[in-house]
């Protein structure tokens, strides 16, 4: 029992050291869960402030980023103890977030008349994407830069959709200023913002980045683009949300 606890306490405190000693994968884990906390509180606080129609944009901003908060908890522990990439946690937090990021799209072009049939192409253009990025970073070296490339396909077809296809043609005929100045920042996010994955991916063994960063900074890079992404994405919404609702005012 006590030598339980010695060895809990001395693990206790290497992870400690990890953060104090300046590990910057620890650190950013750490502020990574603290400011998906944070957000996922701020969206759904302020639901209340914002005109009715634009609540559940809300709600689904404070989901994308309350899930995240929790597998950031688990994914920092699991860092932490084993010094190990928590893979397996943040595929399952993306396969939960990125299609709320594809509810998002629809819910923004639902007034002028998005059908579920776009929604449901974006949420199989990202599942494509994080199943076959999945199987790339765990299946090892040979094959790593085929499933990165069917990866890609999967990403690039939702960048289609928002800048040319679906979306992008509803957005153009709803003559709506908020909806435009919303989908230029999101457009923004999804390529500038979302590119960094597939960087960070490129920094594995075997793929084109490899040797350049350490194969442990794909974390760095995963953990940054999520808080852009994640808590961004959601600022620009509840932008848009609090200046409709100032001006129906
Ligand atoms: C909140 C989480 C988000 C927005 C995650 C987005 C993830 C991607 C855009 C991942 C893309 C990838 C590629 C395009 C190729 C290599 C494999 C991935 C899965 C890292």
């Amino acid at each position: 029992m006590s030598t339980l606890i010695l060895s809990a306490m001395a693990s206790d405190s290497d992870a400690l050291a990890k953060i104090t000693n300046g590990d910057p994968i620890a650190i950013t884990f750490f502020i990574g869960y603290m400011a998906m906390l944070a957000s996922a509180v701020f969206f759904f606080v302020e639901r209340g402030s914002v005109d009715p129609k634009w609540r559940i944009s809300l709600l689904v901003s404070g989901l994308i980023t309350g899930i995240a908060a929790v597998h950031y908890y688990y994914m920092r522990d699991f860092y932490l103890a084993t010094g190990q990439s928590p893979t397996a946690f943040r595929y399952v937090d993306w396969t939960l977030t990125v299609p709320l990021m594809c509810v998002e799209f629809y819910l923004l072009t639902k007034p002028f008349g998005a059908k579920t049939a776009t929604l449901t192409k974006l949420i199989l253009a990202s599942l494509l994407m994080l199943v076959t990025g999945f199987i790339g970073e765990t299946s090892g070296v040979e094959n790593n830069v085929m499933w990165g490339v069917i990866s890609t396909l999967g990403y690039l077809y939702i960048v289609y959709e928002v800048f040319a296809g679906d979306v992008a043609k509803l957005a153009k005929d709803s003559n709506s200023e908020a909806l435009s100045r919303a989908m230029f920042l999101l457009k923004i996010f999804i390529t500038l913002g979302w590119s960094i994955y597939p960087i960070g991916y490129m920094v594995l063994p075997g793929n084109l980045l490899s040797g350049m960063f350490e194969v442990s900074s794909i974390d760095l890079f995963y953990n940054v683009a999520d808080a852009i992404n994640k808590i961004g994405f959601g600022l620009v919404i509840y932008s848009v949300a609090i200046a409709e609702t100032a001006k129906a005012k």
